[in-house]
């Protein structure tokens, strides 16, 4: 395979994405009820989000030129349909910030562009869907999902779904089965779990679209480090969006999504007498 035809495939798959993303976010929201509109709330936050706006112009002076470059940007962005990988990476730190201040429980962080309902149901003992020959080191995930006190959360749902060896979503890329390391495991009557994955890689975020442009002129870097994503339900219980990492990532430090917490460090552990890692968790629910 000549660079050319390897830059063509990377650059298709990062537009595959994007649109897929934005597709999948839409599905979603249509299930949604929709609501009335609060016309006071959504003036306070309108009004201050295009007043910050007006400030940064002000203070910096912002030339035409950059005007215009922004204007084309945000067009790119739409076009690209990058608009949730843009505000995932960026603001949904903030938003999980916000709403899980509460919680007494496991902290939770963002869910990112890249999920999907509807992963095939597994046991509480179970191997994610993966091909025969997936890359990566073995990772077997043990835990238990709980309640603040101590309770056991039989039959609470583990929600997983990660980038394989290459950093590619199944569903997201092309040329990745469909239910390609994403799954539903089902917790046991003891809310213990036991889940059989491969480790994956460090994460790269799209380049070739609107997000890549801006990361390329800011100069900044398009690394998330290695992680796994989870949510956690049990009826009666606050569900917990999260995501766990890899202690030594380079990325830890400088995650492009600003979406690690030190209580979402992993400590794995070579497994004994067999092959790849051991990685322990326990999950512990708010009631609602
Ligand atoms: C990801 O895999 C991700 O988790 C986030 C938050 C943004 C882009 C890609
Ligand atoms: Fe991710």
């Amino acid at each position: 395979m000549t660079d050319t035809s390897f830059d063509a495939e990377v650059s298709a798959r990062a537009a595959d994405s994007g649109a897929n993303a934005t597709e999948q976010f839409l599905e979603r929201l249509h299930g949604a009820s929709g609501g009335t509109v609060d016309h006071a709330r959504v003036s306070r936050l309108a009004g201050r989000a295009i007043q910050a706006l007006n400030d940064i112009i002000v203070e910096e002076k912002l030339t035409y030129p950059e005007y215009n470059a922004l204007k084309a940007w945000l067009i790119k962005v739409g076009e690209d349909g990058e608009w949730p990988l843009f505000l995932d990476v960026w603001l949904e730190h903030s938003v999980e910030e916000v709403a899980s201040a509460h919680r007494k429980g496991s902290k939770g962080t963002i869910e990112g562009p890249y999920y999907v309902t509807g992963a095939p149901v597994l046991p509480s003992d179970g191997t994610i869907p993966m091909r025969d020959d997936e890359p990566g080191t073995p990772l077997l995930f043990t835990g238990q999902v709980r309640a603040v006190d101590g309770t056991p959360l039989s039959g609470a749902k583990i929600e997983l779904w990660h980038a394989d060896d290459l950093g590619f979503y199944s569903q997201f890329a092309p040329g990745v089965p469909e239910w390609n390391l994403r799954a539903t495991f089902i917790a046991d009557e003891n809310g213990d779990f036991a889940i059989h994955t491969v480790r994956p890689a460090p994460y790269q975020i799209p380049t070739e679209g609107a997000c890549g442009v801006l990361i390329d002129a800011a100069g900044w870097h398009a690394w998330r480090p290695a992680h796994l994503h989870f949510k956690i339900s049990h009826p009666g219980y606050e569900l917990i969006t999260t995501q766990l990492y890899f202690p030594g990532d380079p990325h830890n430090e400088d995650d492009i999504a600003g979406a690690v917490k030190p209580e979402l460090l992993l400590d794995p552990r070579p497994a004994e007498g067999g092959s790849g890692e051991v990685a322990v968790y326990d999950f512990v629910l708010d009631p609602e």
